[in-house]
C-alpha cells in the first residue's frame, strides 16, 4: 500500500516569496510543494500537501492524516506555532509522527517566536534551513518509518 506524507502549512505561508525575502527567501509556496514532492518521490512516498490560514482546518488535516493513516506529518504550523493549544492537542490526540519544520530560525527572532506548543509533542524539530529545511524533514521522516530510497 502506498505510504503518504501530509505536508500542512499554516497561515499566510501562502504569501511566500512576495514580501520579506530576507527572513523567508524568494521562493514560493508551489516550489516548496515542488522540493517536497521530489524529496518524497526519492522515498517512494506520496504527498498531500496543503496550507490553510485557519486553525480548525489545520486540526482537521491532522485528523485526516490519522484517519488516512499517513506515515508522518511535516508541519509549518506558522503563527499557530507560538499560540496554538488546539493544533498541539490535535498532535498529541494523533499516532502520528510529526515533524516541526520553520523557514527561519526562530530562536534568533522575536522572543514570542522562542516558544513552541508544537515542538513538546512533535518527533523532531528543525528551523533555519530555508524551504530545504521541508525536504530534510521528510529525509529525516523516511529515515524514522524506514522508508525505501529510490537512488
Ligand atoms: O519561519 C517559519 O517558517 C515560520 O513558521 C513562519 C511564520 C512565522 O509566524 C513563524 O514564527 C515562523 C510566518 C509565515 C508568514 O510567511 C510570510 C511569507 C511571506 C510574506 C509574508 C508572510
Amino acid at each position: 500500500m502506498a505510504k503518504t506524507v501530509y505536508v500542512l502549512n499554516g497561515p499566510n505561508l501562502n504569501l511566500l516569496g512576495t514580501r520579506e525575502p530576507k527572513t523567508y527567501g524568494t521562493a514560493t509556496l508551489a516550489d516548496v510543494e515542488k522540493l517536497c514532492r521530489a524529496a518524497a518521490n526519492r522515498h517512494q512516498l506520496e504527498l498531500e500537501f496543503r496550507q490553510s490560514n485557519h486553525e480548525g482546518a489545520i486540526v482537521d488535516a491532522i485528523h485526516e492524516a490519522r484517519a488516512k493513516t499517513a506515515v508522518g506529518i511535516i508541519l509549518n504550523a506558522g503563527a499557530y506555532t507560538h499560540a496554538s493549544v488546539a493544533i498541539r492537542d490535535a498532535i498529541a490526540a494523533v499516532d502520528v509522527p510529526v515533524i516541526e519544520v520553520h523557514i527561519s530560525n526562530i530562536f534568533a527572532r522575536e522572543p514570542f517566536r522562542h516558544v513552541s506548543h508544537v515542538a513538546p509533542v512533535a518527533k523532531a524539530s528543525l528551523c533555519g534551513f530555508g524551504i530545504d529545511g521541508y525536504a530534510l524533514a521528510i529525509d529525516g521522516l523516511a529515515a524514522l518509518i524506514g522508508a525505501r530510497r529510490k537512488d
